[in-house]
């Protein structure tokens, strides 16, 4: 009988536990220190992922956040939705700054779907028609992508290696959406052809990134060598388990790795959470506690947080312990790692969400109806704050004792120790507990 082989290298996994916006780019750029490869396994250009490094910032959607390690091979998954023309724009701005995006290091899964313009204009579309009740997408046809395929008409990567398919593909593709646009819609047709004469340029450029990334993956791991699978947007948007039906398109929680990029569950031995201090959401949706006065202002100011991709501003508010706790059920996190604590310097109290009250009755965990979020009553815990501007610190005992408090506290709600903490944009302001 065949010898099982062991895979020598571990697969951690980096994902969202909020509603995305957490610092993942950040936390996965730091780590791919120590990795010989580094894994998108589903969203696609709806994230933007920031990384400062030595004061410069570079923003990616779809090239993984460890493609400023050279050496380290970025991996687009199969779960991914790719669009082409944006891949190409970030390979531009990567080379002009010198990184090298070689077919030798960025690989692309031939079975990673592709997003054509037509699933960026039903995108527009179906916001229009929601009127009242737009999900606030980011615009980049994700949705639309996905839903081809689920339908089973989606064009793949590997198709632009075969441009007879890939054209024939685009018209089967067309047959349904077209009469949409002209029924439903009151848009003008898609024609086809045009669709195939505009794409086959970045089709060519791209064939020679097609590989399998599941089989990469394997080899890594097997020569010794961690993996990074890199989540993108975050727990409450993801397609199942999130605030459907706002929520994005695909499965965000820990266990996408696995489905989405071709690699046994087994060996995801380090799953690291991404915890940001406080909640932010960009989107419509429920939010129990989002802030609307000066202290949500403070924190979008201090956090700058403004959308990645949209530059939308995101809402913001307490840190939520009732998802977090969904979250880490969900996830099963063997680590925190706490971000963009400086933001909290000079709250004179912060406030804390440990339960909810829905209908009479208190929950630890979010409860399960579809609306609920929109009715809870978010049950707060009050710490106190601290003024002290942490942001040059890279000791755990220099912190402020309040902000130690603090972080003990998310520590014990959730079982999980907070292994890095984070208090500023660039990757080395960073405190590593050992
Ligand atoms: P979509 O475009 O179909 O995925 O939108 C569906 C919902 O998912 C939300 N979503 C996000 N939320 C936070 N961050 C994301 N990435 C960007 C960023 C967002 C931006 O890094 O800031 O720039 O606006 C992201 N991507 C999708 C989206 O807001 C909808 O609520
Ligand atoms: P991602 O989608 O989870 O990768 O996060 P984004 O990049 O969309 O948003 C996080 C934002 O916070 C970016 O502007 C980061 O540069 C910034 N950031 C990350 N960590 C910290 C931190 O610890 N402190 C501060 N002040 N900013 C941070
Ligand atoms: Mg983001």
């Amino acid at each position: 009988m065949a010898e099982r082989s062991v895979a020598a290298g571990r697969g951690i996994v980096v994902h969202g536990a909020q509603w995305g916006d957490e610092g993942k780019g950040k936390i996965v750029d730091l780590l791919t220190e120590n990795a010989h490869a580094v894994v998108r396994f589903q969203g696609g250009n709806n994230a933007g992922h920031t990384l400062v490094v030595g004061g410069e910032k570079t923003i990616v959607h779809l090239i993984p956040s460890g493609i400023l390690h050279p050496g380290t091979a970025c991996l687009v998954g199969n779960g991914v939705v790719l669009d082409p023309e944006v891949l190409c724009r970030e390979m531009d701005m990567l080379a002009a700054k010198g990184v090298d995006v070689s077919p030798k290091r960025l690989k692309i899964s031939k079975k990673t779907q592709v997003i054509m313009p037509y699933h960026r204009l039903l995108d527009g579309a179906r916001e229009t028609l929601r009127a009242g009740a737009k999900i606030g997408t980011t615009g980049r046809g994700i949705g639309p992508c996905y839903e081809d395929k689920m339908a089973r008409i989606g064009i793949r990567a590997g198709d632009f290696a075969d441009p007879e398919l890939l054209r024939a593909k685009i018209e089967t593709a067309l047959v349904e959406k077209n009469a949409l646009f002209a029924n439903l819609y009151g848009l003008e047709a898609v024609d086809p052809a045009a669709v195939f004469e505009a794409v086959l340029p970045v089709a060519e450029r791209l064939t020679p990134h097609l590989g399998d990334v599941s089989t990469e993956i394997q080899k890594a791991l097997g020569a010794g060598g961690d993996v990074l699978f890199e989540g993108a947007q975050g727990t409450h948007l993801d397609i199942d388990h999130g605030t459907y039906p706002f929520v994005t398109s695909s499965n965000t929680v820990a266990g996408q790795a696995s489905a989405g990029s071709g690699c046994a569950p087994s060996v995801l031995s380090r799953i690291v959470a991404v915890v940001k201090a406080y909640t932010t959401r960009v989107g419509s949706g429920p939010f129990p506690t989002e802030l609307f006065g000066t202290v949500g202002d403070y924190l979008q100011s201090q956090g700058g947080e403004f959308g990645a991709t949209t530059g939308r501003r995101r809402r913001c508010g307490w840190l939520d312990l009732v998802l977090l706790r969904e979250a880490a059920r969900l996830s099963g996190p063997t680590e925190i790692a706490l971000t963009k604590l400086d933001v909290l310097s000079g709250l004179f109290e912060l406030k804390l969400c440990i339960g909810y009250r829905y209908k009479g009755k208190v929950y630890e965990y979010p409860p399960q109806e579809e609306n609920a979020l929109e009715h809870v009553e978010p049950l707060y815990e009050t710490m106190p704050g601290w003024d002290e501007d942490i942001t040059g610190l890279t000791a755990w005992e220099d912190l402020p004792l309040a902000a130690r408090e603090y972080v003990s506290r998310i520590e014990q709600a959730l079982g999980t120790r907070c292994s890095l903490l984070s208090v500023g944009p660039d990757r080395r302001q960073t405190i590593v507990r050992s």
